[in-house]
């Protein structure tokens, strides 16, 4: 969401605000090089100063932003992308809550700054939660919202004088409130005889750490001055002819020429059209697959776009080039279809969550997890508890990773956060996550929140409202929110197109009796299916197990234990799969690190894996389990499983 001058939000605590419910302006394309598009990452070593003063408005009122950092005071190194809060050795900024200050100088490319045809965009991936963004002292744009990018058109600051060199300052306040999504309250504790004068802390009602900072990379990226501004593609299959549908925004001029050509994998062309818009068809078409459901998953074409345009600096040409895969997705009453036949989700959730980074984005880290669900052989998994990095979502469509794309909708259970103002922001984020993941083959469904207190009377308007807005954004996917509430308690379950249901049987109750969980569990399966007739996914259960405690007869959070609750909802999600559940995701991939509790040993603890990524016991029991599945469940395969990582498990 872009928002006006920076004043009214230099404040901490209740960061509230209305906000007009517009359709977003402009495309937010993923920033890639093309023959017309250069970029520069930004990523690295910032400076930081987290503003600790009591009112947290010592930056503003200093206007730390007119002049180098450190000329208004001392600062530390930062890198970029990652959470500030677990790089240091200062338990004060750890917990910090507030404002805190990034800035970087860069020298351009003198092309950049002199190139009147060239439009220079400042791009930010992830700004968690809220930021306001200047150059060269000036306020170019600010934005709410921690898990979608947002972006600047900086050309005239670039090109507005000598200067080769730019400062680039970001200001984040990580504080939520009942209408931040996700929510949040700042709790002052007054009682003078328990707590210093001014003291408050951040309370939230979900369950994971709110790392903050700039999560994901900063770049300059430059288009020319008239430019393809978005893309948007569906696809669709008639017999064995594969349909693209194709849009495409362009900004700077209204008189171009647009032409687009789909590639194959070889290189080969196999469609060509014009037009802002059309129809592409491939006859014979290669259809995306999920992993372990073809012998060829994931395949994926490529759209060229190029865009040809006169403008008063002559003729310019810009290049875009996006991956389709060509696919369809449809619910009946109990199944889920993926090009026509039933999918079953084998898979997990997961964070954006490792050691020291906290919710920095890393490739070794990304690509260890893309190993580790292939090795699985988990062919899904929910973007839990908000969008993740694009970067994410690429390796998903190219390794045939089906997505469940999940709003930061956590922990939505105050009254006041299911009101208008709440209710508003919320559509807002479902348009920036749309626009930012529409073209994604692997995203086959959205997740508008989770566990939100859908029995709470105003969820039914809430609940119908957004979905609703989601549909008319997207009407090509299903939409769903995932549920803890009774089956007949929940407000917002009607409108979903699929029942995603969380429960925690013998580990939130009934402690230590895993004899009631098969009971339970079909008992929860069969209420919700006959109350509604839609198909299920068990989006979360699990246990905590320690890695490396052993208790046999098993008790609670030892290996054993998790591992014998789950082979409990296995036998349930075995008859139940037979009917009208879809899936299950088990909770979670990996431990991670969460507000300090109790009930948290240094974090959650219900990973399959540790928090570095190695298996506990769970992991080779979902192992065997998944590929199991996947051979049930696979279609046209033919002798290649040496393609496959973990193949042994096969059988032909
Ligand atoms: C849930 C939440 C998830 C928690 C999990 C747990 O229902 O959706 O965010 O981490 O339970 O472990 O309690």
């Amino acid at each position: 969401m872009l928002r006006g001058p920076a004043g009214a939000w230099a404040v901490l605590g209740p960061l509230l605000w209305g906000c007009g419910l517009a359709l977003l302006q402009g495309g937010m394309l993923y920033p890639r090089e093309s023959r017309s598009r250069e970029r520069k990452e930004l990523d690295g070593l910032w400076r930081f100063r987290a503003d600790f003063s009591d009112n947290r408005r010592q930056g503003f009122e200093q206007q730390w932003y007119r002049a180098p950092l450190r000329e208004s005071g001392p600062t530390l190194d930062m890198p970029v992308p990652s959470s500030f809060n677990d790089v240091g050795q200062d338990g004060q900024l750890r917990s910090f809550v507030g404002w805190v200050w990034y800035e970087r100088e860069i020298t351009l490319p003198q092309r950049w700054s002199e190139d009147l045809g060239m439009r220079v965009v400042l791009r930010i991936g992830s700004a968690h939660y809220y930021a306001i963004v200047w150059v060269n002292g000036v306020h170019v744009v600010e934005h709410e919202g921690g898990h979608l990018p947002f972006e600047a058109d900086v050309s005239k600051l670039v090109q507005s004088g000598p200067l080769s060199s730019c400062r680039i300052t970001i200001a984040i306040n990580n504080t939520l409130s009942p209408h931040t999504l996700p929510p949040g309250t700042i709790l002052y504790k007054t009682d003078p005889s328990k707590y210093p004068k001014g003291y408050f802390v951040q309370d939230t009602k979900f369950d994971f750490f709110n790392y903050a900072g700039l999560h994901r990379s900063v770049l300059l990226y430059t288009t020319p001055t008239t430019y393809i501004d978005d893309i948007t593609v569906t696809t669709d299959v008639d017999q064995d002819i594969g349909l693209v549908n194709y849009q495409i925004v362009v900004q700077g001029s209204d008189h171009f020429q647009l032409d687009v050509c789909l590639l194959d994998e070889e290189g080969k062309v196999v469609a060509k059209g014009a037009g802002a818009q059309g129809q592409l068809q491939v006859p014979s078409a290669h259809l995306w697959w999920p992993y372990l459901m073809h012998e060829h998953p994931a395949y994926l074409y490529s759209l060229e776009v190029k865009l040809t345009a006169q403008t008063a600096v002559g003729p310019v040409s810009d290049f875009y080039t996006l991956p389709v895969g060509i696919r369809t997705v449809a619910v009946t009453e109990s199944q889920f279809l993926i090009n026509g036949k039933p999918f079953y989700f084998h898979g997990v959730n997961k964070h954006e969550d490792a050691d020291i980074r906290g919710k920095g984005f890393d490739w070794p880290l990304l690509v260890k997890d893309f190993n580790l669900l292939r090795w699985l052989g988990a062919n899904a998994f929910r973007t839990s508890h908000y969008p993740y990095a694009e970067e994410v979502l690429q390796l998903c469509d190219r390794y045939g990773i089906v997505v469940i794309d999940e709003s930061p909708g956590v922990g939505i259970m105050l009254v006041e956060s299911f009101s208008n103002v709440s209710l508003q922001h919320h559509l807002q984020v479902m348009e920036e996550m749309i626009r930012r993941d529409k073209n994604h083959p692997a995203v086959v469904m959205w997740s508008v929140a989770n566990e939100p207190a859908s029995s709470l009377k105003p969820a039914g308007y809430y609940f119908k409202t957004l979905i609703a807005h989601t549909k008319a954004l997207d009407p090509s996917r299903p939409v769903t929110f995932v549920t803890n509430t009774k089956y007949d308690a929940d407000l917002g379950a009607p409108y979903v197109d699929v029942i995603c249901v969380n429960s925690y049987y013998s580990w939130y109750h009934d402690y230590g009796h895993m004899e009631v969980i098969q009971l339970q569990l079909a008992t929860q399966f069969e209420n919700w299916y006959e109350a509604y007739q839609k198909p299920i996914i068990q989006s979360e259960y699990g246990a905590d197990a320690i890695a490396g405690f052993h208790q046999d007869p098993p008790l609670m959070f030892s290996e054993e234990y998790q591992k014998g609750l789950l082979e409990q909802y296995h036998v349930v999600l075995d008859q139940k799969r037979k009917e009208y559940v879809v899936g299950e995701l088990i909770w979670n991939f990996a431990d991670f690190m969460t507000d300090q509790l109790p009930g948290r040993m240094i974090g959650n603890r219900k990973g399959i894996f540790t928090r570095q990524r190695q298996p506990k016991s769970a992991a080779f029991l979902l192992r065997e389990r998944y590929w199991k599945l996947a051979n049930e469940t696979r279609y046209h395969w033919s002798a290649v499983k040496s393609q496959c990582v973990g193949s042994s498990l096969f059988t032909v």
